[in-house]
């Protein structure tokens, strides 16, 4: 079955949406086989997305994703990569679909409530980043 990791990110958890999105993401099908709150140092944050690292807002996406706690998951389904970012809708949640999580729920494109990866290779990656094999439970909910 395929991976990815989820982040609900600061706004998500300042705006006590955490259990709201977790509905939705289990609505959709998805199956929560691990998940945590952290609160990231910037070294982490850093880290997580260093792939950014040269872009123009990068400072500002390390001052946001240290400022109050994350939620990573790690969520299991078919396809569960695109269907997550499906589900999440675009980066921008002005250019989100309609009844998409970053569409209802997000300010702005530095602050969009959630992350998904963005490949399986990543999932699997960005998963192994927070969570060791057995922290994922075999059959989660
Ligand atoms: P996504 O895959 O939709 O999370 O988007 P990206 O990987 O392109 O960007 C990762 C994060 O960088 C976004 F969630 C927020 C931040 N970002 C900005 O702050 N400004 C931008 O113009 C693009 C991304």
């Amino acid at each position: 079955m395929e991976r990815t990791l989820a982040i609900l990110k600061p706004d998500c958890t300042r705006k006590s949406l955490i259990g709201e999105v977790i509905a939705r993401i289990q609505k959709a099908g998805f199956t929560v086989r691990a998940l945590r709150m952290v609160q990231l140092t910037r070294a982490e944050a850093e880290k997580f997305y260093a792939v950014h690292r040269e872009r123009p807002f990068f400072d500002e996406l390390v001052d946001f994703m240290t400022s109050g706690s994350c939620v990573p998951m790690v969520l299991e389904k078919e396809n569960a990569v695109a269907d997550f970012r499906t589900l999440i809708g675009a980066t921008d949640p002005e250019e989100a679909a309609e009844g998409t999580i970053r569409r209802d729920f997000a300010d702005n494109k530095g602050q969009n409530i959630v992350h998904g990866s963005d490949s399986i290779e990543n999932g699997l990656q960005e998963a192994n980043y927070f969570f060791a094999e057995k922290d994922l439970v075999s059959l989660g909910g």
